[in-house]
Order: C-alpha cells, then structure tokens, then sequence
C-alpha cells in the first residue's frame, strides 16, 4: 500500500549494480568493439543515476588482454571519470581477471583512489602475508547501510600456498578467501552484510558447448559453490559470459558479459545485475538487459544453406546506407557445399558487397552422403579451440585422455601465450 501521507520510511538501504567481463579492446575477427563499448558503458553511467546506485562492482577482465590498447585504456578513465561527476556518491570497486593484467590494472590505483575507485588486480600479498587492507572494502550507503566486500582477484597458480597450488588448487583458493572472510567477520557489525567478489570458475557454472571452453582453462580449477559460506549475502562473479545463478542459487551469481564475445555467444542474455542491500539482508535482485548496439546474424539461423540460397540471403541484408558502419551487423554464414568449392570466400564476399554486414565467420558444412572427405577433413583450423587440437595431436601418440596436470599446464600455456600475443 503506497499513498499521500504515510509516514517517511527512513530505512538502511544499499544498491550496488554488478557487471563483468567487459574486455575493452576486444575484436572480433579484427573488427573492432570500440562502438558497441561505448554504448555500453554510455547506458551503464545513465542506468547507475537513474536507479541510484551506491557502488558499483566490476567482477575482472575489464580488459581483453594483458596490454590493452591506448583506445580501450581510454574508455575505462573516460568512464571512471564520467561516473565522478554524474554520479558522485557512486564508489567503483573493480578487481582483476585472467585477461587482465593485475599490475596495469592497479598501476593507477592511487589516483583512482581519491575518486573512490577501488581496484584490486592482482591478490597483494607483502612477503608471503595477504595485504587484507587492501582486498577488505568496507562502503557505506548515504542512508548509512553498511557492507563489506571480499575483493578477491583472479588468482594464479602463483598467489596460491605452495602446498595447495600443484596438488589442490581449489583448496588453495579457499584458504584465501577463508582468510579474508574471517578478517571481515571480525570487524562487521551487526545488520551489516559480507559480499564476495571473484573472477572464477564454479563446479555447478554452466557454459554452452565450444564458446566458453576456451576461457576455463580446462575444468581442474572448478571451484565448489560451498567457497561461499552461508553468511556470505551475495557473491559477484566474472569469467563465465553466460549470466546465470550458481547451482540453483540466485545470490552466487555470474553477471555475464555485456556484449557478446564471439559468435556462439550471440544468443545470450546480456545483463547487469542490481542488487539491494537491507539491514544486512538481500532484500531485492533486478536484472537489467544491457541495450544490443550491434546484432549478431546467423544465415541461416540453424543449420546450413546450399550455396545459392545463402547468396541470395547475404544479398537480400540491408543495404550499406542503412545503417552507420559501426552498427553494421556481425554476420556468419554456413554453407552446405557438394565438393569443396574454392572461391567460396569471393563469392560470399561479392554477395556482401554494398550490403549493411561484417562477415566474421565461414562455415562450410559437407552435403551428407559425400563419399571419402569426412566433415572434419575441410574444417578450417579456426574451427578448433587449442585444447581439441591438443587432444587430437595426445591420442596419436597416447591412448586414454592426457592427464589433467598436463591440461592444465597446456591451458596456462596457451593463456600466457595469448596475452603476450596481443
Ligand atoms: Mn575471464
């Protein structure tokens, strides 16, 4: 019941907005995202002054790579900085992810301090003690709510107690945050709520096939969802793009990244999350959908399309006029061919020609019945994500899986290889 005349409900009260995964500088297929993470973060600033928001959490990879471009670096200060002065009582906690890199992403941490930016990159350990002042937040709402917030980056193998890191990652993972969630413990009042932050993989995250796999580095650092003890109210994560609650649980939750990543991520329900604090308590979840700047086009939707008829579907798109290059969409076209044909990319890119559409993808399906070339045959490298070339190329040689300890040091490989690649 609302009306005239009620009495003024001065209540303890904390909106915090979680989002994560941005990967500023990402390209896709060489196209740049500059555009589409613009509007993101443009509608991301309107969104925290409409809805009021007190702090804002930023769950790892802000950037794509390990030494983003000038360009991407730009829209993070410009956002900080435009934040500060739409919305000043809004405090910004950001912590590292795997493809962030943690001393770049904390590099200007004293600066971004005096605007109530909080960044953790990497886990700040002085000798082998975690430095918990700088990764227990404690934010305070402007009707006096109270939280404290575990903002725990992306750990390496690296950040992790000698005797967990090889034999039981996971179990190294969870001594730090035990640590920090007991250094809150002893300092949070009552009616006061413990948040978490991390940038992880969980056993129970689901992940849709291919898009993802190559961003878990294996499974061997799944982490069970009982890191998240019962008094921890909420817990924002990053790493999976696929929002989504954590085995059935709505407050252990991946926010999901705001745009899609690659193709296969194209279906995929981009959002923030807002969440409210009360006495303590979890007392509302809003899920926001984050506005489409640039749409993703499959042709056809499923499936594939003999040659002709998915020519003609390229040529029927929108012409070049309609619409400003930047927001030209994304398109990947799946052919079925007889034989193999050889100027298959010509002909796909002569259909484009004048049309409103940035080809990113080819994918070239082998009519059923042909004789000898099995599909995997004509199947471009691309196709592949690095672990199943490594597991082809391991049972050549090897019967049975390789071994996790190996995976996960392909994966670790691959990962460092990738960032200095940028
Ligand atoms: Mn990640």
């Amino acid at each position: 019941m609302s009306g005239w005349g009620g009495p003024v409900r001065l209540e303890l009260r904390m909106r915090l907005l979680h989002t994560s995964d941005w990967h500023l500088g990402h390209t896709l297929r060489d196209f740049s995202r500059a555009h589409e993470h613009a509007a993101f973060l443009g509608w991301l600033v309107e969104t925290i002054c409409a809805r009021q928001v007190d702090v804002l959490l930023v769950a790892g990879d802000v950037f794509d790579s390990a030494n983003p471009p000038a360009a991407a670096q730009e829209l993070w200060f410009d956002f900080l900085a435009r934040l500060r002065r739409e919305s000043p009582q809004t405090r910004v906690i950001a912590i590292g992810g795997n493809h962030d890199s943690a001393a770049r992403l904390d590099a200007p941490s004293p600066v971004l301090r005096a605007l109530d930016v909080t960044i953790v990159g990497g886990l700040p350990r002085l000798r082998s003690e975690l430095q918990l002042e700088r990764i227990v937040v404690d934010v305070r709402s402007k009707s006096g709510e109270r939280a404290w917030i575990a903002a725990v980056p992306f750990l390496r193998l690296s950040d992790l107690a000698a005797e967990h890191a090889l034999e039981a990652p996971e179990r190294g993972v969870r001594a730090v945050y035990d640590e920090v969630f007991d250094a809150i413990r002893a300092r949070m009042g009552a009616g006061e709520a413990l948040l978490a932050m991390g940038h992880l993989y969980m056993v129970e995250g689901r992940i849709s096939e291919l898009s993802e796999r190559k961003i878990l580095g294996g499974n061997q650092h799944a982490i069970p969802v009982e890191l998240f003890p019962a008094d921890v109210t909420y817990a924002a994560l990053g790493h999976l793009h696929l929002a989504q609650g954590v085995g059935g649980r709505d407050h252990v939750r991946y926010s999901g990244s705001p745009l899609a990543l690659s193709i296969d991520e194209a279906h995929y329900e981009h959002q923030v999350v807002l969440l409210d604090l009360e006495r303590g308590r979890l007392a509302a979840l809003e899920v926001l959908r984050v506005p489409r700047e640039v749409e993703v086009v499959r042709i056809p939707a499923r499936g594939a399309l003999p040659l002709p008829d998915a020519l003609a579907e390229l040529r029927a798109l929108a012409p070049a006029e309609a619409l400003a290059p930047a927001r030209w969409p994304f398109v990947e076209v799946a052919i079925e061919l007889a034989r193999p044909e050889p100027s298959l990319q010509a002909q796909v890119a002569d259909a484009l020609f004048g049309r409103a559409a940035r080809l990113v993808k080819i994918t070239r399906v082998l009519a059923a019945g042909e004789p000898k070339l099995r599909p995997s045959a004509v199947r471009a490298l691309a196709d592949f994500t690095p672990e199943q070339v490594f597991r082809e190329r391991w049972s050549k040689e090897y019967p049975g899986d390789p071994p996790n300890e190996l995976l996960g040091a392909f994966h670790e490989m691959v990962e460092t290889a990738a960032q200095e690649t940028r």
